[in-house]
């Protein structure tokens, strides 16, 4: 091969590697934006942004309430820091190119899946699909027939099916208090099902040190609420920061918000009826089946249940009822108690300062909808959505070397707000 031809075969590997990587999020940047001077109208101008959705996405930031992200279309970055600049705003760019970042997980998952194919346990090695998921709690119960059950309750729109575990100590007594848990909400919010796992792996096989936890309550587990959209973000580079459920919304677009779907002051804050918005509420309350089989369990278990737990991300934080609206309810000073056993676990045992207080304050939006006002509103005196700490660049994807960390830090917190729980309120 002469040095002509030579050059252009190597122009077109590199030409063809790099088109291999390209994706819908290249070049887009992430700027972490300070929303402290004069934060009520910076908020509402970030709230403005976010309309403009093909070319911004507004996220919570990692300062709290007093930062935002924003990930920006390539085409728009110069008139945002424009923008910026006239506004006096001061911000950093987090992420210099999304679809970099996003590529190289995608790979690395990849790599992931083949060194740790599923063995009939999961552990904190990787992220895990649905039916691994689904797979591993049926394998539980079968090792565990008197300690464990699962039950199918219902189906996603693309017929994945939901199935819950209910874990005992194995005394069979029936009628105990309720601690009902579901994870995986917000398709992207991928370190939520990955918590919950672990927190399945603790009550079943270290029933040693969590045997109070067991004692007069059952825990009722529903890993990954929103299949299809966690499934879908598994697909690409792509499809990764996904959020809604997959169900076509308009003929255009696909999704519901299924936290913005339930029968509880539905749209009446902080969602949207546009059906290509991320927060999309649906067509009518419980459009989605998702959000009606999490309804059904929450009414299922209203008499015994003492603790509805929503695990999300990003915060982190632990939000306690009331989400859609600026007020406390009368029982303020119990969810505090109860989430500031929590903070302060977490605190003690790595550090991680988590905020904790009523939804609408602490996360800085009313958004009305949600399953946690719902439960709380149906009897469960806790109700929480604990925000899990954010990880990797976007906040979305801590990089799978930091599950464990992150999981083990969680399930401090959560096991200190349930062992909270099943001492004030005991068995009746
Ligand atoms: O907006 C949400 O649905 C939750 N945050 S997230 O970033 N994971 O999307 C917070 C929900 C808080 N609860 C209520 N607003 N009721
Ligand atoms: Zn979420």
């Amino acid at each position: 091969m002469d040095i002509f031809w030579a050059l252009v075969a190597l122009s077109c590997l590199s030409l063809g590697a790099g088109l291999q990587k390209t994706n819908i999020y290249e070049g887009y940047k992430v700027y972490e934006v300070s929303t402290q001077a004069r934060s009520a109208d910076n908020g509402l101008f970030l709230s403005e942004l976010a309309k403009n959705q093909t070319y911004y996405e507004v996220l919570p930031g990692s300062k709290g309430r007093t930062s935002a992200r924003v990930m920006v279309h390539p085409e728009e970055q110069l008139n945002f820091v424009q923008l910026m600049a006239h506004r006096s705003v001061s911000y950093e760019v987090v992420n210099h190119n999304v679809g970099l970042t996003l590529s190289r997980q995608f790979e690395e998952n990849r790599m992931l899946r083949q060194s740790y194919p599923y063995n009939g346990r999961l552990g904190t090695e990787r992220y895990y699909t649905h039916s691994e998921i689904n797979q591993f709690i049926e394998d539980v119960a079968k090792e565990n027939p008197r300690r464990a059950f699962i039950k199918t309750v219902g189906k996603s729109y693309e017929g994945r099916l939901l199935k819950t575990i209910t874990i005992t100590n194995g005394d069979s007594r029936r009628n105990k208090n309720v601690i009902l848990v579901d994870g995986g909400f917000h398709a992207r919010e991928w370190i939520s099902p990955a918590t919950v796992v672990y927190l399945i792996n603790q009550l079943v096989y270290n029933l040693e040190e969590n045997a109070d936890l067991l004692e007069d309550y059952d825990w009722v587990i529903l890993p990954v609420v929103n299949p299809d959209g966690y499934e879908y973000t598994q697909i690409s580079e792509d499809t990764r920061l996904w959020r809604k459920t997959r169900k076509p919304s308009s003929s255009e677009c696909f999704g519901t918000d299924p936290n913005r779907n339930f029968d509880y002051h539905w749209r009446e804050s902080g969602a949207s009826d546009d059906p290509c918005s991320d927060t999309y509420a649906g067509s009518k309350p419980f459009s989605e089946p998702e959000a009606l089989v999490v309804s059904d369990l929450i009414r299922t278990y209203s008499d015994r249940g003492q603790m509805y737990l929503t695990l999300h991300s990003f915060g982190p934080m632990i939000l306690y009822p009331w989400g859609w609206i600026d007020e406390v309810p009368e029982t303020v000073d119990d969810l505090d108690e109860v989430a500031k056993a929590g903070y302060e676990a977490i605190l003690e045992a790595t550090g991680t300062v988590y905020k904790y207080g009523p939804s609408t304050t602490t996360i800085n939006y009313a958004a009305a909808g949600a399953s946690d006002d719902y439960a709380f509103n149906e009897g469960f005196p806790i109700s929480f959505t604990m925000e899990l700490p954010p990880g990797g660049r976007d906040g979305f994807d801590p990089p799978a070397s930091d599950i464990d960390r992150l999981v083990k830090e969680s399930w401090v917190g959560i096991s200190a707000m349930a062992r909270r729980v099943v001492t004030k309120y005991p068995l009746a």
